[in-house]
Protein backbone atom coordinates (compact mmCIF):
# COMPACT_ATOMS: atom_id res chain seq x y z
CA UNK A 1 0.00 0.00 0.00
CA UNK A 2 0.99 3.21 -1.02
CA UNK A 3 0.49 5.47 2.09
CA UNK A 4 1.01 8.77 0.70
CA UNK A 5 -1.34 8.24 -2.15
CA UNK A 6 -4.05 7.11 0.20
CA UNK A 7 -3.34 10.36 2.33
CA UNK A 8 -3.27 12.39 -0.74
CA UNK A 9 -6.66 11.07 -1.38
CA UNK A 10 -8.41 11.36 1.53
CA UNK A 11 -7.09 14.75 2.68
CA UNK A 12 -9.93 16.79 1.66
CA UNK A 13 -12.43 14.28 3.27
CA UNK A 14 -13.73 15.52 6.74
CA UNK A 15 -12.51 12.54 8.37
CA UNK A 16 -11.63 11.97 12.14
CA UNK A 17 -8.03 10.60 12.43
CA UNK A 18 -6.32 7.71 9.96
CA UNK A 19 -4.34 4.64 11.38
CA UNK A 20 -2.50 2.84 8.43
CA UNK A 21 -1.16 -0.59 8.68
CA UNK A 22 0.87 -3.20 6.09
CA UNK A 23 -0.26 -6.42 8.21
CA UNK A 24 -3.05 -6.86 10.81
CA UNK A 25 -5.39 -9.43 12.27
CA UNK A 26 -8.51 -7.62 11.47
CA UNK A 27 -8.89 -4.08 10.74
CA UNK A 28 -11.91 -4.28 12.80
CA UNK A 29 -10.58 -5.68 16.07
CA UNK A 30 -8.45 -2.45 16.01
CA UNK A 31 -11.18 -0.44 15.29
CA UNK A 32 -13.49 -1.78 17.97
CA UNK A 33 -10.52 -1.26 20.65
CA UNK A 34 -9.42 2.13 19.39
CA UNK A 35 -13.73 3.18 19.66
CA UNK A 36 -13.56 2.71 22.69
CA UNK A 37 -10.28 4.61 23.91
CA UNK A 38 -11.40 8.19 22.33
CA UNK A 39 -11.03 7.44 18.57
CA UNK A 40 -12.92 10.79 17.02
CA UNK A 41 -16.13 10.22 14.53
CA UNK A 42 -15.23 9.11 10.79
CA UNK A 43 -12.10 7.74 12.11
CA UNK A 44 -10.27 5.01 10.03
CA UNK A 45 -8.21 2.08 10.25
CA UNK A 46 -6.71 0.51 7.15
CA UNK A 47 -4.78 -1.94 6.36
CA UNK A 48 -2.68 -3.84 3.12
CA UNK A 49 -3.17 -7.26 4.86
CA UNK A 50 -5.38 -8.92 7.29
CA UNK A 51 -4.23 -11.98 8.76
CA UNK A 52 -7.70 -12.67 10.60
CA UNK A 53 -9.85 -10.62 8.61
CA UNK A 54 -13.65 -11.72 10.20
CA UNK A 55 -17.08 -12.46 8.05
CA UNK A 56 -19.95 -12.56 10.16
CA UNK A 57 -19.95 -15.24 12.80
CA UNK A 58 -16.20 -15.31 13.31
CA UNK A 59 -16.21 -16.83 9.02
CA UNK A 60 -13.42 -15.98 7.27
CA UNK A 61 -12.07 -13.03 5.15
CA UNK A 62 -9.27 -13.12 3.05
CA UNK A 63 -7.38 -10.21 2.40
CA UNK A 64 -3.93 -11.01 0.72
CA UNK A 65 -1.36 -8.67 0.75
CA UNK A 66 -1.64 -5.98 -2.18
CA UNK A 67 -4.62 -7.30 -2.98
CA UNK A 68 -7.43 -6.02 -1.66
CA UNK A 69 -8.72 -2.75 0.10
CA UNK A 70 -9.71 -3.25 4.04
CA UNK A 71 -11.02 -0.74 5.91
CA UNK A 72 -12.84 0.30 9.27
CA UNK A 73 -14.56 3.38 9.86
CA UNK A 74 -15.79 4.12 13.36
CA UNK A 75 -19.28 6.08 13.56
CA UNK A 76 -20.36 7.92 16.86
CA UNK A 77 -23.88 7.97 16.07
CA UNK A 78 -25.98 10.78 16.73
CA UNK A 79 -29.07 11.51 18.33
CA UNK A 80 -31.17 11.44 15.34
CA UNK A 81 -29.23 8.59 13.66
CA UNK A 82 -29.96 6.11 17.31
CA UNK A 83 -33.31 4.78 15.80
CA UNK A 84 -32.07 3.86 12.47
CA UNK A 85 -28.71 1.85 13.28
CA UNK A 86 -30.22 -0.96 11.73
CA UNK A 87 -29.81 0.78 8.43
CA UNK A 88 -26.04 0.92 8.87
CA UNK A 89 -25.22 -2.26 6.64
CA UNK A 90 -27.43 -0.28 4.06
CA UNK A 91 -25.18 2.96 3.96
CA UNK A 92 -22.20 1.45 3.73
CA UNK A 93 -23.81 -0.88 0.95
CA UNK A 94 -25.20 1.48 -1.05
CA UNK A 95 -21.51 3.78 -0.74
CA UNK A 96 -19.64 0.57 -2.44
CA UNK A 97 -22.22 0.36 -4.79
CA UNK A 98 -22.20 4.09 -5.99
CA UNK A 99 -18.45 3.96 -5.93
CA UNK A 100 -18.79 0.89 -7.90
CA UNK A 101 -21.61 2.14 -10.51
CA UNK A 102 -19.53 5.50 -10.73
CA UNK A 103 -17.40 3.49 -13.00
CA UNK A 104 -19.31 1.85 -15.37
CA UNK A 105 -19.89 -1.13 -12.94
CA UNK A 106 -22.78 -3.47 -12.27
CA UNK A 107 -22.96 -3.57 -8.67
CA UNK A 108 -25.83 -4.76 -6.45
CA UNK A 109 -26.42 -5.62 -2.80
CA UNK A 110 -26.89 -9.32 -1.96
CA UNK A 111 -28.76 -8.82 1.27
CA UNK A 112 -27.71 -8.61 3.88
CA UNK A 113 -24.40 -7.26 3.89
CA UNK A 114 -22.47 -8.69 0.65
CA UNK A 115 -21.95 -6.44 -2.90
CA UNK A 116 -22.23 -8.36 -6.00
CA UNK A 117 -20.43 -7.58 -9.29
CA UNK A 118 -22.03 -9.59 -12.31
CA UNK A 119 -23.33 -11.45 -9.93
CA UNK A 120 -20.14 -12.39 -7.49
CA UNK A 121 -18.90 -11.42 -4.23
CA UNK A 122 -16.75 -8.33 -4.75
CA UNK A 123 -17.35 -6.90 -1.06
CA UNK A 124 -18.27 -7.69 2.18
CA UNK A 125 -19.56 -5.93 4.76
CA UNK A 126 -19.35 -6.23 8.57
CA UNK A 127 -21.11 -3.68 11.18
CA UNK A 128 -19.84 -4.23 14.49
CA UNK A 129 -21.13 -2.35 17.72
CA UNK A 130 -19.75 -0.76 21.04
CA UNK A 131 -22.09 -0.48 24.09
CA UNK A 132 -22.59 1.87 26.62
CA UNK A 133 -25.02 0.37 29.19
CA UNK A 134 -28.09 -0.04 26.95
CA UNK A 135 -27.09 1.96 24.24
CA UNK A 136 -25.20 1.84 21.04
CA UNK A 137 -22.11 4.59 21.73
CA UNK A 138 -20.01 3.52 18.52
CA UNK A 139 -19.95 1.60 15.35
CA UNK A 140 -17.76 0.13 13.44
CA UNK A 141 -18.48 -0.35 9.36
CA UNK A 142 -15.78 -2.74 8.63
CA UNK A 143 -15.34 -3.32 4.50
CA UNK A 144 -13.62 -5.60 2.41
CA UNK A 145 -12.68 -5.71 -1.65
CA UNK A 146 -11.50 -7.36 -3.45
CA UNK A 147 -9.47 -5.17 -6.01
CA UNK A 148 -6.73 -7.99 -7.76
CA UNK A 149 -7.75 -10.90 -8.75
CA UNK A 150 -5.39 -12.43 -6.51
CA UNK A 151 -7.74 -11.02 -3.40
CA UNK A 152 -10.90 -13.27 -4.41
CA UNK A 153 -10.16 -16.78 -2.85
CA UNK A 154 -10.55 -19.91 -4.94
CA UNK A 155 -13.92 -21.27 -5.26
CA UNK A 156 -13.64 -24.10 -3.20
CA UNK A 157 -12.99 -22.06 -0.32
CA UNK A 158 -15.95 -20.46 -0.98
CA UNK A 159 -20.06 -20.77 -1.07
CA UNK A 160 -20.67 -18.43 -2.62
CA UNK A 161 -18.40 -17.65 -6.18
CA UNK A 162 -16.19 -14.45 -5.86
CA UNK A 163 -14.38 -11.32 -8.24
CA UNK A 164 -12.73 -8.25 -8.05
CA UNK A 165 -12.49 -5.17 -9.78
CA UNK A 166 -9.55 -6.36 -11.73
CA UNK A 167 -12.07 -8.61 -13.60
CA UNK A 168 -14.43 -5.94 -14.67
CA UNK A 169 -11.57 -2.90 -14.84
CA UNK A 170 -8.60 -4.40 -15.72
CA UNK A 171 -5.26 -3.43 -13.64
CA UNK A 172 -6.30 0.09 -14.29
CA UNK A 173 -8.09 0.25 -10.05
CA UNK A 174 -6.56 2.44 -7.86
CA UNK A 175 -7.81 1.51 -4.20
CA UNK A 176 -6.95 4.47 -2.81
CA UNK A 177 -9.92 6.60 -5.22
CA UNK A 178 -12.51 3.72 -4.20
CA UNK A 179 -11.70 4.51 -1.10
CA UNK A 180 -12.02 8.21 -1.15
CA UNK A 181 -15.16 7.61 -3.22
CA UNK A 182 -17.11 5.08 -0.76
CA UNK A 183 -15.78 7.50 2.36
CA UNK A 184 -17.39 10.31 0.55
CA UNK A 185 -20.60 8.82 -0.17
CA UNK A 186 -21.16 6.93 3.32
CA UNK A 187 -20.78 11.40 4.51
CA UNK A 188 -22.90 12.37 1.89
CA UNK A 189 -25.84 9.78 2.55
CA UNK A 190 -25.36 9.79 6.62
CA UNK A 191 -27.85 12.71 7.26
CA UNK A 192 -30.56 10.83 4.93
CA UNK A 193 -30.20 7.73 7.16
CA UNK A 194 -33.90 8.16 8.47
CA UNK A 195 -35.23 8.75 5.34
CA UNK A 196 -38.19 6.43 3.14
CA UNK A 197 -35.93 7.38 0.09
CA UNK A 198 -33.03 5.80 1.83
CA UNK A 199 -34.82 2.82 2.33
CA UNK A 200 -35.77 2.94 -1.89
CA UNK A 201 -32.53 3.82 -2.91
CA UNK A 202 -31.70 0.72 -0.52
CA UNK A 203 -34.60 -1.11 -1.98
CA UNK A 204 -33.14 -0.38 -5.72
CA UNK A 205 -29.96 -1.72 -5.62
CA UNK A 206 -31.17 -5.39 -4.41
CA UNK A 207 -29.50 -8.18 -6.28
CA UNK A 208 -32.39 -10.62 -6.93
CA UNK A 209 -35.37 -8.05 -6.46
CA UNK A 210 -38.39 -9.87 -8.13
CA UNK A 211 -36.84 -12.99 -8.36
CA UNK A 212 -37.69 -16.43 -6.31
CA UNK A 213 -35.21 -16.48 -3.47
CA UNK A 214 -33.74 -19.01 -0.78
CA UNK A 215 -33.21 -18.03 2.46
CA UNK A 216 -31.13 -20.61 4.73
CA UNK A 217 -30.78 -19.87 8.34
CA UNK A 218 -27.72 -21.30 10.92
CA UNK A 219 -30.08 -23.03 12.96
CA UNK A 220 -31.39 -25.40 9.65
CA UNK A 221 -34.24 -23.44 8.74
CA UNK A 222 -35.16 -22.42 5.12
CA UNK A 223 -37.57 -20.30 3.70
CA UNK A 224 -38.26 -19.74 -0.60
CA UNK A 225 -40.20 -16.74 -1.62
CA UNK A 226 -40.06 -13.61 -3.84
CA UNK A 227 -37.99 -10.92 -3.25
CA UNK A 228 -39.51 -8.00 -2.87
CA UNK A 229 -38.08 -5.33 -0.94
CA UNK A 230 -37.52 -4.03 2.79
CA UNK A 231 -39.31 -3.33 5.82
CA UNK A 232 -38.37 0.15 7.67
CA UNK A 233 -35.60 -1.59 9.83
CA UNK A 234 -34.06 -3.00 7.17
CA UNK A 235 -35.48 -6.74 7.21
CA UNK A 236 -36.22 -8.21 3.80
CA UNK A 237 -39.46 -8.58 2.42
CA UNK A 238 -40.37 -11.57 0.92
CA UNK A 239 -43.87 -13.20 -0.77
CA UNK A 240 -43.66 -16.98 0.29
CA UNK A 241 -45.10 -19.44 -2.52
CA UNK A 242 -48.17 -19.32 -0.50
CA UNK A 243 -49.06 -15.51 -0.78
CA UNK A 244 -47.74 -15.40 2.92
CA UNK A 245 -45.55 -12.56 3.98
CA UNK A 246 -41.97 -13.53 5.12
CA UNK A 247 -39.82 -10.79 7.04
CA UNK A 248 -36.46 -12.26 7.34
CA UNK A 249 -34.19 -10.25 9.98
CA UNK A 250 -30.69 -9.96 10.19
CA UNK A 251 -28.66 -12.41 12.05
CA UNK A 252 -27.50 -16.20 10.90
CA UNK A 253 -28.86 -16.41 7.30
CA UNK A 254 -27.74 -16.62 3.61
CA UNK A 255 -29.54 -15.53 0.53
CA UNK A 256 -29.32 -17.31 -2.70
CA UNK A 257 -31.50 -17.24 -6.06
CA UNK A 258 -33.34 -19.89 -5.80
CA UNK A 259 -33.89 -21.86 -9.53
C1 LIG B 1 -18.68 -10.76 5.09
O1 LIG B 1 -19.08 -11.76 5.94
O2 LIG B 1 -18.76 -10.78 3.90
C2 LIG B 1 -18.07 -9.58 5.82
C3 LIG B 1 -16.65 -9.34 5.44
C4 LIG B 1 -16.10 -8.10 6.11
C5 LIG B 1 -14.65 -7.97 5.88
C6 LIG B 1 -14.11 -6.66 6.39
S1 LIG B 1 -12.47 -6.36 5.86
C7 LIG B 1 -12.31 -5.05 6.95
C8 LIG B 1 -13.00 -5.48 8.23
N1 LIG B 1 -12.10 -6.20 9.10
C9 LIG B 1 -12.52 -7.47 9.31
O3 LIG B 1 -11.95 -8.31 10.03
N2 LIG B 1 -13.66 -7.67 8.62
C10 LIG B 1 -14.08 -6.49 7.91
P1 LIG B 1 -19.93 -13.04 5.51
O4 LIG B 1 -21.19 -12.61 4.83
O5 LIG B 1 -20.03 -13.84 6.74
O6 LIG B 1 -19.05 -13.74 4.43
C11 LIG B 1 -17.91 -14.45 4.79
C12 LIG B 1 -17.69 -15.47 3.67
O7 LIG B 1 -17.22 -14.78 2.50
C13 LIG B 1 -16.59 -16.47 4.00
O8 LIG B 1 -17.12 -17.56 4.71
C14 LIG B 1 -16.08 -16.86 2.61
O9 LIG B 1 -16.93 -17.89 2.07
C15 LIG B 1 -16.33 -15.62 1.78
N3 LIG B 1 -15.07 -14.85 1.57
C16 LIG B 1 -14.00 -14.73 2.37
N4 LIG B 1 -13.11 -13.89 1.86
C17 LIG B 1 -13.60 -13.49 0.67
C18 LIG B 1 -13.12 -12.62 -0.33
N5 LIG B 1 -11.97 -11.96 -0.24
N6 LIG B 1 -13.93 -12.43 -1.43
C19 LIG B 1 -15.13 -13.05 -1.56
N7 LIG B 1 -15.63 -13.90 -0.63
C20 LIG B 1 -14.87 -14.11 0.48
Amino acid sequence: MNQTEFKNALSKLPLGEVKYFDSIGSTNNEALAWATSGAPDLSIVIADEQTAGRGRLDRKWFTPKGAGLAFSLILHPSVQEKPYLTRTVGLAALAVVDALQARGLIAQVKWPNDVLLNGRKVAGILVESVWSGEEVDCLVIGIGINVLKEAAPSAELLQFPATSLEESLGSDVSPEVILHDILADIIALRPHIGTDSFITFWEKALAFRGEQVQIAEGNGNSSIGKLLGLEPDGSLRLRGEQGNSITVRFGDVRLRPHT
